[in-house]
Parts: structure tokens; sequence; C-alpha cells
């Protein structure tokens, strides 16, 4: 009987190298859900429910549905009604701010006609309407983001400018001339907009779009940001480095602190008000949510492995000691010392055996 066993543990962790999953040391992260494997999801929103959409870099000439991950996670449904050409840039529009319709999903795509483009809004039954272009000014645009007052920001990518939205009319208000392009674009709780650009740096701009900070991660960097409200994970803005498949927290001085590690190449991330990270990845379509925080080392699944790179770190106590395994992923608390306090919170995850 051990032999089938040792098979099926065999599988089990086969199946998670494969993924090549991240890690997320003291946060824990796993598989959540998936998109088909050519879906390219590019940028993802959550819903109000929870439903994860993303947008989808399938360029084809009779265009693409929009699929979400139900609440909860599993495998992708349909969402659009109708294929839609080139549906890069998804948000969600809570509200209907800029819509019009509550529980909307805003579309940012080229138009028809090159060089032009166009943002529908899909209503909660999937059908679709337009609510702006298409236009000149939205060349191809794509990653969508709301200040504080629900006023839309959009990247628009051919043109090396941001736009934002007075009313329904787009106006070009951040040049990205010299960066080769913004790719993803998010605005933090104090409405300073962060864009990654394709020289490989992150942009911060202010409120008054004045640029405030070039963060650069290197020329092949390809990264892509997201900003975390706090809870789950450390309140702050994400940039996930598509070379070095790190993750890492951009602090008050530009620095960056490295968080994870072997993520896929990501452009859709994102976080939850509860400040839970999902991740869509590019090539393959898997969607990962952060959680599952005694899963130490990552594989899916909280045993006795775990256990043991607990215990050693439990008797190195100092995260400041150089013998702590990197990234501290038995620091359950993130209070830089592994403990009673951590031992606590490891317990009760290790009971429940699988990562829910
Ligand atoms: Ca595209
Ligand atoms: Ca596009
Ligand atoms: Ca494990
Ligand atoms: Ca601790």
């Amino acid at each position: 009987m051990s032999i089938p066993i040792a098979c099926a543990t065999t599988l089990v962790l086969a199946a998670g190298i494969a993924s090549a999953a991240p890690s997320l040391p003291g946060v824990g992260i796993r598989h959540y859900g998936e998109f088909p494997a050519d879906y390219r999801p590019t940028t993802i929103t959550l819903g109000t429910d929870g439903s994860v959409y993303a947008g989808s870099n399938d360029n084809a000439v009779t265009g693409a549905f929009i699929r979400r991950v139900p609440p909860g996670g599993g495998s992708s449904v349909l969402f659009s009604n109708n294929k839609i050409f080139d549906p890069d840039g998804v948000l969600f529009d809570a509200t209907g701010a800029f819509s019009g319709v509550a529980n909307s999903l805003l579309v940012a795509c080229s138009g028809s006609n090159e060089g032009f483009g166009v943002i529908y809004a899909l209503r909660p039954d999937g059908t679709q309407l337009t609510v702006a272009g298409p236009l000149q000014v939205l060349n191809n645009n794509d990653s969508m983001a709301f200040n504080s007052q629900k006023v839309l920001y959009v990247n628009v990518y051919p043109n090396e400018r941001i736009v934002r939205f007075s009313g329904q009319t787009p106006v070009p208000v951040i040049a990205l001339t010299g960066t080769g392009g913004g790719s993803v674009m998010v605005i933090d709780d104090l409405d300073r907009l962060w864009v990654t650009c394709a020289d490989g740096s992150v942009r911060r701009y202010g409120s008054d779009d004045v640029l405030q900070a070039t963060i650069a991660l290197g020329p092949g960097a390809d990264p892509a940001v997201a900003f975390c409200p706090g809870g789950a994970m450390t309140k702050g803005t994400y940039v996930l480095n598509n070379q070095s498949h790190v993750l890492s927290r951009i602090d008050a001085a530009n620095q960056l602190v490295p968080v994870g590690t072997g993520f896929p190449q990501a452009y859709g991330i994102t976080f939850d008000a509860a400040g839970n990270l999902y991740v869509a990845a590019y090539q393959t379509g898997e969607v990962f949510r952060s959680g599952c925080p005694a899963d130490l080392n990552s594989d899916g699944l909280i045993d006795d492995a775990d256990f043991s790179i607990f215990a050693v770190a439990y008797d190195i106590l100092d995260c400041a000691d150089p013998a702590m395994p990197a990234l501290y992923p038995a620091d359950l608390n993130r209070d830089a010392l592994v403990d009673d306090a951590d031992f606590g919170i490891f317990v009760v995850a290790y009971n429940d055996v699988i990562c829910g």
C-alpha cells in the first residue's frame, strides 16, 4: 500500500513544481483559478462580488470574449455576450461613476480603425455599450484606474500619454515621452499615480500630475504595479519585476523591499479591500491568490515539511540573524521575530492540511 501513496504524493509535488508556483513567505500564496491557457490576461480587476475579471491580449481580428473567475475561484466563465476587438484593459465600475451603470465592467480597446481607441462598458448581464470613443486621443488605450473622486485615468501606450477624463472628455495630462510608453497603471490612496514604463521603470506622479519619483528596475524588468490598502499584506504600492520574478513593496524612500519570489510573468496583479493579492499569469492564464500562511514552502499543503521549516526558524528566533531563511516565512505576524505568537498562528493553519 505504501507505493500508491508515495506515487500520489510525488504527483502532487510534481504538479506544484510544474506550475512554477510563486512564494510569498509569511503570507502564503496558492492556485486560485485559471483563464484559458491562450487568454493572455493583461489587466485584472475585482467585482463587488469577488469575481476576477481579466482583459485579454488576444488580438484576433474577430475579437475575444471577456471572461471572469467566479467568487471563490476556479475555472473562468464567459462574461461578455459578444467578442470585443483587442480588450486589454478592464476596470470594474462599481458605482457606475463613468459608465452610468452600477456594477459594470469598463473595457479599453483599440478602435476598429487604426490609430483609434474606445472604451466600452459591459453591463452585469454581459451586454455592451460604448462609453467613450472611438477617438485618436485614446489610441489603443489599455490600463485604467479611478482616483478617490472616481475620475478615470487611462494609459494610451502608442501616444506615450496618460489621459484623464473630464466628464466624458479625455484630456492628456501626463506625457511619458522618452520612457518607451506606459504599461500598467494604478492610483494609490493619496491619489498618486504609478505607471510602469517600457524602459523598465516605475514612475510616480502626484495628484497634480507632476513627476515625483522614477524607480528604475533595469531595462528588461517589464514591471507591473498594484496598490495594497493594507490588511493581509502591508499597505503600499507593489511592483512585480518580470525579469527577476521578484515581487517587492516600494517603501517611503522609494526603495524596493522584496516580499516574494518565483512569480510568473504577469501584468494583471491587484489587491482586494482586505489586502489579499491576486496575480494572473500572462503565459498560462493561471490565477494565484495570497493566503494560507502556514504553507511555508508554498506547495499547497500544510504538513510536516512546513513544521520542520517553522521549528528551525523558531530556534533562530531573530529575523536579523543571518541563519534565518530568506524573507522569513515563519514570521507570520511580520514583527521580525519567530516566537510563540507565530506558533499560535501556525498551529491554527496547520490543522487545515490543504490550502483552501
Ligand atoms: Ca492587445
Ligand atoms: Ca491594446
Ligand atoms: Ca507546504
Ligand atoms: Ca513574529
